[in-house]
């Protein structure tokens, strides 16, 4: 009997399409789990093998729990509003609500492919008016909370995607759509105050169970700096006071000149006449230049101009030369600094290039070499910390410490300054002047200024429109279309105009997985009970690429709705899984890159299941390496998951394989299995959760062990997450049930007990750990397990050999 994998995953298909026995039950009494994965977005070129990685681990767990008895949610949906979709049906010359439905019939397809449990009668489509119509509700209740605010200050802008730009959207200063270099642009826009919930954000961080590195992320996205802001007088204007934002209160003494951001409100009143010229043309180039806002971008050039008035230095009465410098941002702090050449090396650079003099304030503890050069100059600013001198009364005190607090303490005494804290994090630029995205709730009305829509005339219908391309005038397409634009004002009844802006692709992905308990609701955007039962989201999976954007966004929305009493939880996501990325080499490059359709190294699913089938790719996109990293595609592997499947089935349909009673020893081997195979799925190493399944398959045969129906049924329950067809239909041959009856096995662990043997692990005959494995364990399964204990001893070297005795030792021997 071969194992005709074609026509049985056919078959289970189409049963699970007509009976999807694990679609989630409304509220139960049973525990629950949601499990979710990041929204695709409709794009034209449908799923490559990289996006069924995420999907196929999430798939793992999804039916896992559901064998556990749990009520799992694991639903999927469509982000498809915003740029990518815009621009790809521009590109197309199609309309973008035709092109996406389009992509997503043909997405949808592929991902039922997968032979995923997902529950498809709670699907959510971000541009359907019956979902925007909250989200344009969402906005409203910002709004009415102060959250929402509209600013002309000069934003982000792509000049090919022809929009204003979120910070998060700038990377590098170019567009993180397109790659295009961003300009500055005044357009009026809408604005949501982020930045008000900084330190929630940033405090909620600590209890989530995510990857420490994006944690790390929002951190220093958030970049909250302490210090104080300190106030300078000006040499003979004694109307102006100049205050600057600090995070070393302790180096005041060794400031040695005043730095502006360039648009600081008092360059014009702090520019001398002599200086006009020559600041006038510094401020017009600053302005042409792409909006970073990176300030350790250390490799960009440190430019400035003297304005010609001075500071006084309020804790040692000296002057101060002011500069315009290009290495201060206009965003943060005060746009303003003291700057310290001896102890901040951006201030160093430009001390030394417009010979302005370094004063050191700090003596570092501990011995720097080459600190100085023969003349006993200092080669480089010294930002360590260490005990302070030159500083008057201060000297002696431990600079970044008690040497601040002294000083700050000095500074409010006499009030010439304050502490403070600062953060990095702007507010979220939430408009667009584009067609394709959520009209934004508002109304202008020449009498009543900016007036709400009414949440009863919600949702905002999208209109359509002929010409969706976008303006660049800093209008929407939307603006053009009078009948939709001139509207009566929700307040006065007199004639106004609607808001033209759209929301930005991350308005719907935001909230998205409150929706799917019940993305029908029509009175709410979702139910209280739904929430307290389902929420916050146990497993997350999806691409680091969102580290700062749709999740920081997301925690906002919900720390927002939670303090507006709408829910019980503050944190969306409990626990988060990045799945790393599948690459290939491109023929393009001739390097192994990120799988994409813009560098021709895309593998299309379809092809793959043609050849091999579903539950070989499935096993083969687990297996491929740790599920985390990112790993290389190949081909060619993809036959070893195929072979394995066929042996397994060989095996299984051999004479004399399934018993009436297994022999004791068989038991053992099967319940050994089975603890390895759950603890690895546990500890998400899938990876060797598929290799335990292959060991056990090399002992079936080398042993000749037995199964009993008892035990087949186990063993098809527990390797279901992963082949689920494959597991089907045995358990319809073999055991004549259905896999829906199954229940997740456990070990029996009197069965495993002194079967465990310690093994001594060595790198060059040195000893470097111990490992726990199962007595017999082969030499392939005991590398793997060591690899991360090795790992540190390992990198960079080659590995010459590898000496395995059984149960006892393995030594790797490296150059
Ligand atoms: C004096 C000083 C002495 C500073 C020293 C640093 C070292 P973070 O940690 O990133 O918050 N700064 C303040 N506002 C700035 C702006 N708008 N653009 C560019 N730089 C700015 O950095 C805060 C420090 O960066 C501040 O502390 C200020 O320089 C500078 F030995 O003040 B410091
Ligand atoms: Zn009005």
């Amino acid at each position: 009997m071969n194992y005709d994998f074609k026509k049985i995953e056919q078959k289970w298909q189409e049963k699970w399409r007509k009976n999807p026995y694990f679609n989630t039950k409304d509220r139960s009494n049973d525990k629950k789990f949601y499990c979710l994965d990041m929204f695709p977005y409709p794009s034209a070129s449908g799923l490559h093998v990289g996006h069924w990685k995420g999907y196929v681990f999430s798939d793992i767990y999804a039916r896992m729990k559901f064998l556990q008895g749990y009520n799992v949610l694991h639903p999927m949906g469509w982000d498809a509003f915003g740029l990518p979709a815009e621009n790809a049906a521009i590109k197309l010359g199609l309309h973008p609500k035709e092109n996406t439905e389009k992509n997503v019939a043909n997405i949808k397809r592929q991902i039922n492919q997968i032979g995923s449990i997902y529950d498809w009668s709670r699907e959510v489509d971000t541009t359907d008016p019956k979902y925007y119509k909250w989200t344009q509700w969402i906005f409203l209740q910002m709004y009415k909370a102060g959250l929402a605010y509209m600013s002309d200050a000069p934003i982000n802008w792509c000049p090919s995607c022809m929009t204003g730009l979120a910070n998060e959207e700038v990377v590098a200063g170019n567009c993180d759509r397109c790659g295009t270099a961003t300009t500055k642009k005044s357009v009026r826009q809408w604005v949501l105050k982020i930045t008000e919930y900084a330190e929630k954000l940033l405090n909620g961080l600590d209890g989530l169970d995510w990857p420490e590195r994006v944690k790390l992320m929002q951190k220093n996205w958030i970049g909250k700096s302490s210090g104080a802001t300190v106030f300078f007088d000006i040499a003979d204007k004694t109307n102006l006071k100049l205050e600057v934002f600090t995070t070393r209160p302790d180096t005041l003494f060794g400031a040695t000149f005043i730095a502006l951001a360039y648009d600081h409100p008092l360059v014009d009143s702090l520019t001398d006449a002599k200086q006009k010229t020559l600041v006038s043309s510094f401020v017009e180039e600053m302005k042409n230049k792409p909006a970073s806002q990176d300030r350790f971008a250390e490799d960009t050039e440190k430019k400035g101009v003297f304005l010609g008035s001075y500071a006084i230095s309020p804790i040692n009465n000296e002057k101060l030369p002011i500069y315009l410098a290009s290495y201060i941002l206009s965003g943060y702090g005060t746009g303003a600094i003291m700057a310290v050449p001896a102890h901040d090396s951006r201030d160093f650079e430009f001390a030394k290039k417009y010979d302005i003099e370094i004063r050191e304030v700090v003596k570092s503890t501990s011995e720097i070499s080459n600190l100085y050069d023969e003349n006993g100059n200092l080669i480089f600013a010294m930002e360590e910390d260490g005990s302070l001198i030159n500083s008057a009364e201060f000297n002696g005190l431990d600079a970044k410490t008690e040497g601040a607090k002294k000083i700050i303490q000095f500074l409010e005494s006499k009030k010439l300054g304050n502490a403070k804290t600062c953060y990095k994090l702007r507010d979220w630029i939430f408009s667009r002047q584009r067609y394709w995205g959520e009209p934004i709730p508002i109304v202008h009305c020449s009498k009543c200024g900016v007036v709400p829509v009414d949440e009863k005339d919600l949702p905002i219908v999208l209109p359509e429109v002929e010409n969706y391309a976008p303006t660049g005038t800093g209008e929407s397409p939307l603006a053009n279309i009078e009948s939709w634009v001139n509207t009566k004002c929700p307040k006065c009844g007199g004639a106004a105009k609607r808001e033209t802006n759209t929301m930005p692709q991350w308005a719907g992905s935001c909230w998205y997985f409150l929706r799917y308990p019940n993305p029908n609701l029509n009175d709410k955007a979702f139910a209280p009970e739904d929430m307290k039962y389902w929420m916050p989201v146990d497993l997350y999976v999806g691409g680091i690429e969102h580290a700062v954007l749709h999740l920081l966004y997301s925690r906002f929305y919900i720390k927002v709705l939670h303090d507006l009493g709408y829910l019980s939880f503050d944190e969306p996501f409990k626990k988060l899984f990045n799945q790393g990325m599948v690459c290939c080499l491109s023929s393009k490059s001739g390097k192994v890159e990120k799988m994409s359709k813009s560098k021709g190294n895309v593998v299309n699913p379809d092809d793959m299941i043609e050849e091999v089938g579903v539950d070989a790719l499935r096993l083969y996109m687990l297996f491929i390496g740790p599920p985390d990293m990112d790993v290389e595609w190949q081909t060619n592997s993809l036959k070893g998951t195929k072979n394995f499947l066929n042996r397994l089935w060989k095996f299984i349909f051999t004479e004399g394989s399934i018993v009436d009673v297994a022999p004791v020893e068989s038991k053992k081997r099967f319940h050994l299995f089975l603890k390895d195979f759950q603890e690895r799925l546990d500890s998400f190493r899938v990876n060797t959760a598929v290799s335990a399944m292959m060991e056990y398959l090399n002992d079936l045969v080398d042993n000749n062990l037995k199964f009993d129906k008892e035990l087949l049924e186990k063993f098809l329950s527990a390797i279901s997450v992963v082949v689920p067809h494959f597991s089907s239909e045995l358990f319809e041959t073999l055991l004549n049930k259905e896999l829906e009856i199954a229940s997740w096995p456990t070990y029996d662990p009197a069965l495993v007990v002194c079967n465990e043997v310690e093994v001594v692990i060595q790198v060059n005959g040195k000893f470097r750990g111990n490992v726990k494995v199962i007595k017999g364990s082969s030499q392939a399964i005991v590398e793997k397990d060591v690899q991360p204990i090795v790992e540190k001893w390992l990198e960079g070297k080659t590995v010459v050999k590898v000496i395995y005795v059984q149960d006892k030792i393995i030594n790797f021997v490296v150059r």
